[in-house]
């Protein structure tokens, strides 16, 4: 699956709480890049500048990555993708990774939520962690690159009849309840033995 959404929409919350009840693992291309730009690896020193303009890190880097990480164990009986793919030539690697392993996406979450309270919520977590690309000109650079290159993902997966929209205002559990039953919706329901 996949979990998608304009910046601040709440994707990294609500993958964490899919990844449980399903017992995938959630892979979030921006924790991967914040986690390297803290610990000053060679990958952290190069997108550090990027990440903290609100720009998208180069897609041939930002795809070796993922298909990297979608070969390690952990995700060969599935998986959820929190941030990625963000551009219509990620979604390409990516149909090519899943056609190398003869796998399908089930669905594409897509959490909706209007842009003053995406923007609020992240100047909050600005206050809370001091996220280096929560300042509100970053935060607007970032819905800006949102609709310019993701909004066309988003379009193709809906083409497909992959995408479950889910809207994203109200609490955590709220939010949670309506992602579980739109995914209930579309058939797909965490077996007994998947909850972690
Ligand atoms: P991300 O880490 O994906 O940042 P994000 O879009 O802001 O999403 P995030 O998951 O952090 O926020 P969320 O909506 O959960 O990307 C960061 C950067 O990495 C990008 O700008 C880019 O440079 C790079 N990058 C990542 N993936 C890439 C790719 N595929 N290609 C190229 N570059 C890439 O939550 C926001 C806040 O809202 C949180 O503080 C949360 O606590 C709060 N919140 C959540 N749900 C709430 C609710 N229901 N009510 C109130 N607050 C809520």
């Amino acid at each position: 699956m996949l979990i998608v959404g304009p910046p601040g929409a709440g994707k990294g919350t609500q993958a964490k709480l899919i990844a449980a009840t399903f017992g995938i693992p959630a892979i979030s291309t921006g924790d991967i890049f914040r986690d390297n730009i803290k610990n000053g690896t060679e990958l952290g020193k190069q997108v550090q500048s990027i990440v903290s303009t609100g720009a998208y890190v180069p897609d041939s880097l930002t795809n070796e990555i993922v298909r990297d990480r979608l070969l390690q164990d952990d995700a060969v009986s599935g998986f959820l993708l929190d941030g990625y793919p963000r551009t219509t030539e990620q979604v390409a690697e990516l149909e090519r990774i899943l056609d190398e392993s003869g796998a399908s996406l089930d669905a594409v979450v897509l959490l909706v939520a209007d842009t003053d309270e995406v923007v609020q919520r992240l100047l909050k977590r600005a206050v809370d962690q001091g996220r280096e690309d929560d300042t509100e000109d970053v935060i607007r650079h970032r819905q800006d690159v949102y609709n310019e290159q993701t909004e066309p993902v988003i379009a193709l997966y809906r083409e497909r009849g992959l995408v479950a929209e889910v809207d994203g205002l109200g609490s955590v559990d709220d939010v949670a309840a309506r992602v579980t039953s739109a995914l209930r919706d579309r058939g797909i329901a965490p077996r007994p033995a998947d909850a972690v």
